[in-house]
């Protein structure tokens, strides 16, 4: 893994206390939902820790959390430079959680849309008693019981485009592809290359590569909400290039290369 360090990055200072389960949240001007963010993850579970991946949020989303960790040992943070997209902050956070001895890591957005308080749900489809443990669980709007509020229609048309294309094209069998709110066992990171896409298809990237890998894939039903606060970072650039990053899983699906 390259050290973060190497980007002069700012990161909470060293050493951790570690834990099992460590919660990463990737932030790009979330100043007025990170607060909020950072108590409820906290208080879901008392073991749980919490890692936000900032890219030098130019409204100090970053700078607070760093204050906030200096006095909170389970808070831990690291501001990158400049902006780097979302596919590449979740895996620079999965990367640092594997590397201080984390065995599950939980992502999600830092915007509210995910609730909390559904993170002991996501961690309990991982471990069933009795039953099989699964590699990685999805938070699933998209399954009995799971559901979505406040989207526009247009936002409901490319969620459903994408997951379409997901399960018909790049053949992966799961019916919420898109989503960003999941449990993940960091040993599966040895077990796959790197995801090459470093915007939102880092979503359906990452699966297609677990579901080559022959991981245990299980989904969770969970009611997504958008956003009450600050705004969406999905503009016209980021779904031009999460097109391109598609078509190339498509091709390598399909023609091998
Ligand atoms: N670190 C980092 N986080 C990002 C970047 N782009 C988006 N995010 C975060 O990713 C999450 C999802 O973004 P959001 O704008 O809510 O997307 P939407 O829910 O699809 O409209 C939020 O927590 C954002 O702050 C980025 O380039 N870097
Ligand atoms: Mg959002």
């Amino acid at each position: 893994m390259s050290d973060p360090a190497d980007h002069g990055d700012l990161r909470s200072p060293e050493p951790w206390v570690s834990g099992r389960v460590i919660v990463n949240a990737s932030t790009y001007n979330e100043r007025d939902n990170i607060g909020e963010l950072v108590d409820r993850v906290l208080a879901a579970r008392d073991d749980l820790h919490m890692l936000v991946v900032d890219d030098n949020s130019p409204d100090d989303t970053g700078r607070m959390v760093l204050d906030r960790a200096a006095a909170e040992p389970r808070l831990h943070v690291l501001v990158r430079r400049g902006r780097r997209g979302l596919g590449s902050a979740i895996l620079e956070g999965l990367r640092v959680a594997r590397a201080h001895g984390f065995e599950i890591a939980v992502y999600m957005d830092a915007d509210m849309s995910h609730d909390p308080d559904d993170i002991p749900r996501l961690l309990a489809a991982m471990d069933p008693p009795g039953g099989k443990p699964a590699d990685l669980a999805i938070g699933s709007r998209r399954i009995p019981g799971g559901r979505t509020i406040g989207w526009p229609l247009s936002r409901h048309i490319a969620s459903h485009l994408v997951c379409w294309f997901t399960r018909w094209v790049l053949w992966v069998p799961v019916h919420d592809a898109s989503g960003g709110f999941r449990a993940i066992r960091l040993s599966l990171l040895d077990r796959i290359d790197p995801p090459q896409s470093k915007g939102y298809a880092f979503q359906e990237d990452l699966l297609w590569r677990l579901h080559r890998a022959g991981a245990r894939i299980v989904e969770v039903p969970i009611t997504f909400t958008d956003r009450a606060a600050g705004s969406s970072k999905a503009d016209f650039a980021e779904t031009r290039r999460s097109i391109g990053d598609l078509l190339r899983l498509a091709r390598r699906t399909w023609l091998g290369w």
